[in-house]
């Protein structure tokens, strides 16, 4: 099959997601043209049957505002006329999915049909989605894309709740390569930071506001308070200096880390002793996966899809919303020697339920139904 992805090429989740798709649908034999404004950040690997398209924007005195969908719907034209693609699939509706459209219509005229696969990630339909501004082009996108796949049962749920939406939405999980996360080396990130006994602690984010990062602070001052521990602060965002600066006024400065965007997670996940997501919107926390993969139990929110991925008591626990508290105390007792080893395991036991292997075959499918329709 010749594939074009669509996504952002940040180090954000959907861009993950579709780029380890992408790697992994080629290292099947397809051949897989990834189209986006720079190259995933995920990207690095390369062969003779995985390609990346830089849509270059345009730019003129007279736009204020460059046209990304304009450039992009010309840039998917092209691509899908000249490497004979067979399918496009964008990555967050936002606005790949209109953009694909319009592409879609283009080639029609030129006598081209090529269907059109959307995956709703979160945000897309939950924060920025529904604004007024997106929500008329978002629940067109939804209602005209070949097929929609969503990340969890919440998300397809809030879709339906949010929009007026006639399609079918079949819901794909997150998934991770289990063994890329068997095979870390032993490293020093832990060593260099945690004295002997001490716990480590990490959370995982784009720093913004829906992650209620000032929570994962406060729980961690409260368990820092009962066990000696370290906390690892991994990415880079719009809250990053605010939270740096609640964390100087909250814990010792010598406790907490901040990393900034780290392409290998893995190598630090390997160290740790517990996760820390306690977002008010998350439709799958392909994050918390990533944690528990490398044997590392969850504290989180039970927002969006995360009761889906988080068995709570078994891999970690989902509280409330901002309900620090329990948080602290479930974290406190994870922690518990006692405890620790049942959880770790049973987090690894979770997490390979949602290995590559289990979950590609899935989209390969849905390519193949969508392909006969
Ligand atoms: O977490 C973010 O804000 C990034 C966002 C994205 O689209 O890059 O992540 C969303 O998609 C991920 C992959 O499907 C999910 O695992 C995240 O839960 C989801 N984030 C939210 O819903 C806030």
């Amino acid at each position: 099959m010749k594939i074009g992805i669509v996504c952002y090429p940040t180090f954000g989740g959907s861009g993950v997601v579709a780029t380890e798709l992408g790697k992994s649908l080629s290292e099947k034999g397809n051949t897989v043209h990834f189209i986006s404004y720079a190259q995933p950040a995920r990207l690095n690997v390369f062969s003779d049957n995985l390609f990346y398209h830089e849509v270059s924007i345009k730019n003129y005195p007279l736009f204020e505002y460059p046209p990304y969908e304009t450039s992009l719907t010309s840039k998917l034209v092209e691509i899908v006329k000249f490497e004979k693609l067979d399918i496009i699939h964008v990555h967050y509706a936002i606005p790949h999915a209109s953009s694909a459209l319009l592409a879609k219509d283009i080639l029609k005229t030129m006598g081209i049909d090529i269907p059109v696969i959307t995956t709703l990630h979160g945000t897309d339909i939950t924060l920025v989605g529904k604004d007024p501004s997106c929500k008329p082009v978002i629940n067109y996108s939804i209602n005209r894309s070949d097929g929609v796949t969503a990340v969890s049962n919440s998300l397809r749920k809030d879709t339906l709740d949010i929009f007026n939406i006639e399609n079918k939405i079949q819901v794909i999980p997150n998934f991770i390569d289990i063994n890329k996360y068997a095979s870390v080396k032993r490293n020093s990130y832990r060593g260099n930071l945690c004295k002997k006994g001490e716990k480590l602690l990490i959370h995982t984010s784009n720093f913004r506001k829906v992650k209620r990062i000032q929570d994962v602070v406060n729980i961690f001052c409260k368990i820092n308070k009962e066990i000696p521990s370290k906390l690892i602060m991994i990415g880079d965002g719009p809250q990053r200096a605010n939270i740096e600066s609640l964390t100087r006024s909250l814990c010792s400065l010598r406790d907490v880390m901040f990393i900034g965007k780290v392409p290998d997670v893995e190598n630090v996940l390997h160290n740790a002793d517990l996760f820390l997501l306690t977002s008010e919107k998350e439709s799958f926390g392909l994050s918390a996966l990533e944690a528990m993969a490398s044997s590392v139990p969850v504290i989180s929110s039970n927002a969006g899809g995360l009761p889906e991925l988080v068995e709570d008591g078994k891999s970690g626990y989902t509280c409330d919303i901002g309900d620090i508290e329990s948080m602290s105390n479930r974290a406190i007792s994870i922690l518990d020697k006692s405890n620790l080893k049942g959880f770790k395991e049973s987090a690894l036991k979770r997490a390979k339920k949602f290995d590559v292997n289990n979950i590609l075959p899935l989209y390969i499918n849905y390519y193949n139904d969508i392909l006969r329709k």
